[in-house]
């Protein structure tokens, strides 16, 4: 239960709400069992956020077990912890890695992608391409079946990742 933890701690927040355009329900009940469409990064900085502002993230890509790459391509949740007070902006996470990257701002920044439709399935890799380790900069991995990080269930892919992280959807 640990996933509700840093969850907690975003009840109250003010999220930037994107319409779900890409994905024709936001409830697992269509597609059922071990199968997901949202990948939740959250940011888990704790140490020296003043200078670090948390992890600092390029992309993130799916590749399918049938050898399908994507990129995300929609934003549905976007949070910036402690670290950053501007207005939380992750548009530049939709498409492949590029030379810009958003800093989360630390324990609590959080992001919600998917990727144009495409399901994830059990066996599918997720990569999420941070620009690399820095004084104490972590983070985790889920995969979900909403576009909320409160609402629904979140299945942990990994935990306490650091830099460029590739985990296999369990
Ligand atoms: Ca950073
Ligand atoms: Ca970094």
């Amino acid at each position: 239960m640990r996933w509700m933890l840093p969850l907690v701690a975003l009840i109250g927040c003010d999220f930037i709400e994107v319409v779900d355009k890409d994905i024709a329900s936001d409830t697992a009940s269509t597609y059922g069992g071990a199968t997901y469409a949202y990948v939740l990064v959250g940011d888990r900085s704790s140490t020296d956020l003043s200078s670090t502002a948390g992890i600092d993230l390029e992309g993130i890509r799916l590749d399918t077990p049938s050898g399908g790459i994507f990129y995300s391509t929609l934003v549905h949740e976007c949070e910036f912890g402690p670290g950053r007070e501007d207005e939380a902006d992750c548009s530049g996470l939709v498409g492949s890695p590029g030379s810009e990257s958003v800093s989360l701002g630390g324990d609590g920044g959080t992001v919600i992608v998917s990727f144009g439709g495409e399901y994830i399935e059990s066996g599918a890799t997720i990569t999420v391409y941070e620009d690399g380790y820095e004084s104490g900069e972590l983070y985790d991995i889920y995969v979900g079946d909403t576009t909320s990080s409160n609402t629904g269930t979140w299945t942990t892919c990994a935990a306490g990742a650091t830099g460029e992280f590739p985990c296999e959807v369990p």
